[in-house]
């Protein structure tokens, strides 16, 4: 039966017992063990009573082995939901309620933590450990390595991933299998993927980043991927030399740099550096290519949309831009207030529509026609500028974005919880110069008259409700915040004051 995502896929391997993943303690994937194990896992979910179109919600470590269970839910015709490690049990119950997934897979000791946030909603709970430990391996080990793949379109889901909302409150992006996949097959062409490639895999595999453009890629190419745990600057040194390619946010780029490991002959294995998911300086730019004799490939996406824009292979890099629309999707660049298209040159709404556009935002109709023009196209909420010949770049954020080390993190959440806190009045929460995550979370806090809560207070009031890299990094207590003549905080002037808090 077709599987529109799975069947490209299962296309593209090279021979069975190629390498598909070389995980952490020398642990071997052929792409023969990625059919068995994905099998294996698709066979658990009927078991467990997953049914196509059902949510399957997975919050564990990073392992070849999620890997597989990502795999499973596209053949079992699941919805695969992945979320953030940080996420609190708090931050869960809202992703879990909202979504009400059929099974919560999560790392064997956040089981007791979770079983009732599960309970709530009906769904079955699985454990999954980086240890290829948890139940469902126990349940996987029993099953065959055989699986018939479920039916799906185009245009049926594959993926629900949350973006934080300007409101506080997450929306779930729904992903189709062509979403997905059309964005795969532009992108291993456009970036020349191939058989021999061998991709150093730091991400998290939780975002599209790691998950989408880094995986899909590699299989859609019948490549090789060295899998870490997480970015760690001395193995990646270490696997450097056995890697063609890296993808990375710029926090990868700007830790490399502050290493005196880094050097030409330490990069001199790999063909292509990438980097995505957050403004990459154009001082990083410049700074890598003297080190390593390498131009990084800047592109740049959206969860909502997958990869957008990218800098061309041939051709200049250059620092500063994204580089051109993606072959099969159109971006243009309007008047964020009536939508009308501008002159080439003038910073505007970067606008986007294509086969990589997601289906809209899960239980939320209203949300998705707000972010869509009449004519289909997504409003991004990025500011940028398009050159006579279709070069893009971004020039600012038209939305309340904050981006720390390539998370995503919206002030109003953080402002919603600090100021639910006994003593205090209001708060603005701005990103200001981070030298290692590109942007810091400040707090800027209003107490109450006579309040006596100090950072410590608020600190240990945050502990729990948010995910630790959502937290300010730094407080500052004011009389009061600057408002315009409409009574809008002006956090322009806040991040121009606070500018230099971690320069150094
Ligand atoms: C960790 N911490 C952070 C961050 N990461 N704080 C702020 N921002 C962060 N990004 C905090 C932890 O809470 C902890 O705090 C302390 O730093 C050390 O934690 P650790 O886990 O050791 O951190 P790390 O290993 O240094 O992680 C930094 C990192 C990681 C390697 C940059 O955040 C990372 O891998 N980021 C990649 C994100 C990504 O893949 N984004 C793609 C999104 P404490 O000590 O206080 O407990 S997809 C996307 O945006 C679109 C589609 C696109 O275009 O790609
Ligand atoms: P997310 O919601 O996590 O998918 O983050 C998407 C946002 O990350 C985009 O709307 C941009 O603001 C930002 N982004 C991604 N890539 C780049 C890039 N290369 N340069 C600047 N911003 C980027």
């Amino acid at each position: 039966m077709a599987n529109h995502l799975f069947d490209a896929i299962r296309n593209s391997i090279p021979s069975l017992d190629a390498v598909l993943i070389e995980a952490e303690g020398e642990r071997i994937w052929t792409y023969g063990a990625m059919l068995a194990w994905s099998a294996r896992f698709a066979n658990v979910l009927v078991e467990l009573g997953v049914a196509p179109g059902d949510r399957v919600a997975v919050q564990v470590e990073k392992s070849a082995e999620a890997l597989m269970l990502y795999l499973a839910c596209v053949r079992a015709g699941a919805i695969y939901l992945p979320l953030n490690t940080a996420y609190t049990a708090t931050e869960l119950e809202y992703f879990i309620g909202d979504a009400t997934p059929r099974l919560v897979v999560v790392a064997p000791e956040a089981a007791e933590r979770l079983a009732p946030v599960a309970a709530d909603v009906g769904a079955s709970l699985a454990t999954l450990g980086d240890r290829a430990d948890g139940t469902l391996m126990e349940l996987a080990e029993a099953q065959a390595e055989t699986f018939a793949d479920v039916e799906r379109q185009a245009g049926d889901l594959a993926a629900i991933l949350y973006t934080s909302g300007t409101t506080g409150r997450s929306k779930g992006a729904m992903l189709t299998h062509e979403n997905l996949l059309s964005n795969a097959v532009v992108l291993k062409e456009y970036w020349r993927f191939g058989r021999t490639d061998r991709l150093l895999h730091a991400l998290p595999i939780f975002h599209t980043h790691g998950l989408f453009v880094a995986t899909n890629v590699t299989l859609l190419a019948g490549a090789s991927m060295l899998l870490l745990s997480k970015f760690d600057v001395d193995r990646v040194f270490a696997l450097l030399p056995r890697a063609t390619t890296m993808m990375g946010v710029p926090t990868f780029y700007t830790r490399l740099l502050q290493d005196v490991r880094l050097s030409e002959p330490a990069a001199k294995h790999i063909r292509l550096f990438i980097s995505g998911s957050a403004p990459l300086l154009a001082e990083t730019h410049r700074s890598f290519q003297e080190r390593t004799g390498h131009a990084i490939l800047e592109r740049y996406g959206m969860t909502e949309t997958n990869m957008i824009t990218s800098n061309p292979f041939d051709g200049a890099r250059v620092p500063g831009s994204v580089g051109y629309a993606l072959p099969g999707v159109s971006v243009r660049v309007t008047d964020p207030a009536t939508g009308a298209a501008l002159a080439a040159g003038e910073p505007g709404m970067i606008e986007v529509k294509g086969p990589n556009v997601f289906a809209g935002y899960w239980n939320m109709p209203e949300k998705t026609k707000e972010e869509f023009r009449a004519d289909g196209h997504f409003i991004t909420g990025d500011i940028g500028t398009m050159e006579p010949d279709g070069r893009v770049a971004i020039v600012g954020r038209g939305k309340d974005l904050i981006i720390s080390g390539g998370y995503n993190i919206y002030p109003k959440e953080i402002e919603n919880e600090i100021d639910a806190i006994d003593g205090i009045l209001e708060s603005a929460v701005i990103g200001v110069p981070h030298r290692d995550f590109g942007e810091g979370v400040t707090a800027v806090v209003v107490r109450q008259p006579n309040a006596q809560i100090d950072e410590k207070r608020i600190m240990s009031s945050l502990e729990g409700r948010l995910a630790r890299f959502k937290q300010p990094k730094h407080i500052v207590f004011v009389d009061d915040l600057p408002r315009n003549a409409m009574g809008k905080v002006q956090k322009n002037i806040l991040r121009d004051q606070y500018s230099g808090l971690f320069a150094k």
